[in-house]
């Protein structure tokens, strides 16, 4: 009897200190057919006929013991079946937080800008980012030595020398107004639409360079477009992207895609046209380049310039975000550091 209880007393501070966490293995060596308590049983034989009673009422809760200590293992091992155990999780409870991303500064003003021109009519297109010299270049009004067209800027594709990485996305304009302008095609004027998309220049990188950035063009092509209409669309954009409060001005320029040309300049955000750092001390700051669409540009694709013209013209997103955030490196939108990155959450 003593060696009986003596031994149910081991057993129970070895399954208390119990590491052991496979519930089968426990259920062998404590519950089956030549498990310890099988064996103690077959020890009552031995125990003296007075103590019988005592002896079993011990067992008896040894194995009651043993039997729940088994049934909690199986419940926290998690090598049983899903229906033994979804009595073990409560799947009312909220779950654990997930680290929440933030949207790219750039993909955010870029949604912006899109959002500002399909208030005022204009349509989303978009093209591929390797092009012909046609879309790219010839279309555009840019004869075979213009300088824009040099190695130093754009990237050639290897294998093919009429291949390159777009420099600019009017090459998506070019081709929407190719479909517009097909032969009998004219119905599909006219065209309002912006193209946002990525584009490549080989530039040494620096602060103010990078050899990629993003760009928004817009493009109007109908009939009697003015120049008033392309400034009142230009100064309705910035209102809305900057507030009402923003000037703006004009000022004459250069494009060989666009007579006449301008670029725009919007009052100084930051010091509000006193003069600062970030417009150089002078009030402004140019945000983006613009015209009235060369008549070459339509008859090189197959639009009757006698019949229609229009506006045009582009934006770099990264300087737009620049100005907006007092963003002070380009540098920063491509390198994805998640500190830059997640001062964004919820930002425009
Ligand atoms: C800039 C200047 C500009 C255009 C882009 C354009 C497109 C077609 C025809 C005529 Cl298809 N023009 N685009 C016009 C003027 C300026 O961009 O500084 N961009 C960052």
């Amino acid at each position: 009897m003593e060696q009986l209880l003596n031994q149910i007393k081991e057993l129970k501070e070895k399954i208390i200190t119990n590491v052991e966490n496979d519930a089968e293995a426990f259920r062998i060596k404590y519950l089956g057919t030549k498990g310890f308590v099988k064996a103690i049983m077959g020890e009552m034989k031995n125990v003296a006929t007075e103590n019988k009673k005592e002896a079993g009422q011990r067992l008896n809760e040894f194995k009651l013991f043993v039997e729940e200590k088994y049934e909690q293992l199986k419940l926290s091992s998690g090598n049983n079946s899903p229906l033994t155990t979804h009595h073990s999780q409560d799947l009312t409870l909220p779950a654990d937080d997930l680290p929440l991303g933030s949207r790219h500064p750039i993909s955010l003003v870029k949604n912006k800008i899109i959002s500002i021109f399909q208030r005022l009519g204009f349509a989303v297109a978009e093209g591929p980012e390797v092009e012909d010299d046609f879309h790219n270049f010839t279309a555009l009004n840019l004869p075979e030595n213009h300088p824009a067209r040099d190695m130093q800027d754009t990237f050639y594709i290897a294998q093919n020398p009429d291949w390159l990485l777009r420099t600019h996305t009017s090459s998506v304009q070019v081709r929407e107004m190719q479909k517009a302008g097909m032969k009998n095609g004219q119905g599909k004027l006219p065209i309002r639409i912006i193209c946002p998309g990525r584009v490549y220049r080989n530039e040494t990188i620096s602060a103010r360079a990078h050899c990629f950035f993003h760009q928004v063009e817009g493009l109007y092509i109908a009939e009697n477009v003015s120049f008033a209409d392309l400034k009142q669309t230009l100064y309705f954009f910035v209102q809305e992207m900057f507030g009402k409060d923003v000037k703006v001005r004009f000022r004459p320029s250069y494009f060989p895609f666009t007579e006449p040309s301008a670029e725009m300049d919007i009052s100084c955000l930051i010091c509000g046209g006193e003069g600062c750092s970030v417009c150089k001390k002078t009030g402004w700051v140019e945000i983006l380049g613009c015209g009235m669409v060369h008549p070459n540009v339509l008859d090189n694709c197959g639009i009757d310039s006698n019949k229609y013209n229009g506006f045009a013209f582009g934006m770099g997103i990264e300087r737009i975000a620049m100005l907006k955030y007092q963003i002070k490196d380009l540098r920063l939108f491509s390198e994805n550091d998640v500190r830059f990155l997640k001062q964004f959450t919820g930002a425009v």
